[in-house]
């Protein structure tokens, strides 16, 4: 059965253009519950252990030089089926092959500041999720 949680960031860029707002109501409206949510900076080490699984990519560099160039949102977001459905919400990594009114189509800069992170298994959100929030953050919501 799929899960119901994922975890999202709103990246750099994307917080530098004051979309925040607009994206949490995309977000929102597409029915998801957002059941923790902060604001922080990330360290190079903290985005190089976030991102581990790309270590060997060749963008990785740039990746993490990009998610710890300024301030993001992340948060836990519920919802029946939360990964597949909020993968479509966003759209293709690269926005030049984002879908109509993806939230990356229309906020992103590139494929490389594609303004919001979506979990891309139940396992991923399970450790996304605690990267940067505790059990206890969210579990009065889940349960
Ligand atoms: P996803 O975010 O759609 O799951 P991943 O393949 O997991 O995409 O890549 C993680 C992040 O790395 C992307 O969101 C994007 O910011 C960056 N990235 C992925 N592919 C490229 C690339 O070819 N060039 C530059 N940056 C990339
Ligand atoms: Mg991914």
């Amino acid at each position: 059965m799929a899960g119901n949680k994922t975890l999202t960031m709103i990246k750099p860029g994307a917080v530098k253009n004051k979309h925040i707002g607009a994206i949490i109501d995309r977000i929102e409206q597409a029915g998801f519950r957002i059941v923790a949510i902060k604001s922080l900076k990330l360290s190079k080490i903290a985005a190089e252990e976030f991102y581990q699984e790309h270590r060997d990519k060749p963008f990785f560099g740039e990746l993490v030089e990009f998610m710890s160039s300024g301030p993001i949102i992340a948060a836990v977001l519920y919802k029946d089926n939360a990964v597949e459905d909020f993968r479509k919400l966003i759209g293709s990594t690269d926005p030049a092959q984002a879908e109509e009114g993806t939230i990356r189509k229309d906020f992103a800069e590139s494929k490389s500041q594609n303004a919001v992170h979506g979990s891309d298994s139940d396992e991923s959100a399970e450790r996304e999720c605690h990267f940067f929030f505790s059990t206890l953050d969210y579990l009065r919501v889940m349960k």
